[in-house]
């Protein structure tokens, strides 16, 4: 995942606001398949800012104390992105402030999907609490996080438009005669996904979850007798397993054992 970082805070230095923000960003990767990247120009699915009061996104932050910053799922556009109040004094370290870390650790968790939890104890409890950033273990929360990041499941949410109610193309699944949780995209750069934990099925980048893929394929197929998902583009078809391209492929469509006459109709344009 991407992430970018708008400007400073007058209460901490440079390097603290940077180490403060990794390693809230290593709480989560600890416990998920996630990496984060930072990026200093375009779009990124992480876009973190220092904002006051009104910010353009209808959501203002309020000054001193009341709300410390907020933050949108993954989604298109703002989705993902953490603003961050200004108007707080933000500590790297001592417990007069709030700990950057602390609230860049909850907002990344709401970037990534959690919602609030009830336990006064988790990170994603709604109410602010000190914490040393040293002694720092993610406590009850990961059980959330894992559900919607897990090694085993590809079905990651992430990167997630206003999905309709079902995925827009499954001409390949018919041919393929698969049952339920199948995909298949129009969309070349995006596959679609449906998840337990979701009521929607989500689009998600494909590079994200195999970065081995041709960026814009054609089509997407997860098989789950073989736990393996099928990327397709042109002619070829690209088998992985977990994250992992199987050897032996890419494969070029007859070969992989579909009729040549399928092979139009199980690539939507
Ligand atoms: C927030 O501002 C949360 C951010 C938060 C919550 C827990 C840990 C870190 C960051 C909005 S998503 N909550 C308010 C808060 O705790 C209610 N304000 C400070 C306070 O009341 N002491
Ligand atoms: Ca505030
Ligand atoms: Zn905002
Ligand atoms: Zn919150």
């Amino acid at each position: 995942m991407q992430v970018w970082q708008r400007y400073y805070i007058p209460d901490m230095s440079v390097a603290k606001v940077d180490d403060s923000i990794e390693k809230a960003l290593q709480v989560w990767a600890k416990v998920t398949p996630l990496r984060f990247r930072r990026i200093y120009s375009s779009v990124a699915d992480i876009m973190i800012s220092f904002s006051r009061s009104g910010h353009g996104d209808g959501s203002p932050l309020d000054g001193p104390d009341g709300t410390l910053a907020h933050a949108f799922g993954q989604a298109l556009g703002i989705g993902g992105d953490a603003h961050i109040d200004d108007d707080e004094t933000f500590t790297f370290h001592s417990n007069t402030g709030y700990v950057l870390f602390m609230v860049a650790a909850h907002e990344f968790g709401h970037s990534l999907g959690l919602s609030h939890s009830d336990d006064p104890g988790a990170l994603m409890y709604s109410m602010y609490s000190y914490s040393n950033l040293d002694t720092f273990v993610l406590p009850w929360d990961v059980k959330g996080i894992k559900s919607l990041y897990s090694e085993s499941s590809l079905l990651v949410q992430m990167m997630t438009p206003r999905a309709p109610a079902k995925p827009d193309a499954c001409d390949l699944t018919l041919v393929l005669d698969c049952e339920e949780r199948c995909s298949s995209s129009r969309a070349g750069k995006f596959f679609w996904c449906s998840h337990p934990q979701l009521v929607t099925p989500q689009q998600a980048v494909i590079t994200n979850f195999w970065p081995d893929a041709s960026v814009i394929i054609d089509a997407a197929y997860e098989s789950r007798q073989s736990d393996r998902v099928l990327l397709f583009k042109g002619r070829r078809v690209w088998a992985f397993s977990g994250y992992d391209l199987v050897t032996g492929y890419p494969k070029s469509i007859p070969s992989f054992g579909l009729p040549t006459a399928v092979e139009k109709d199980a690539a939507p344009k």
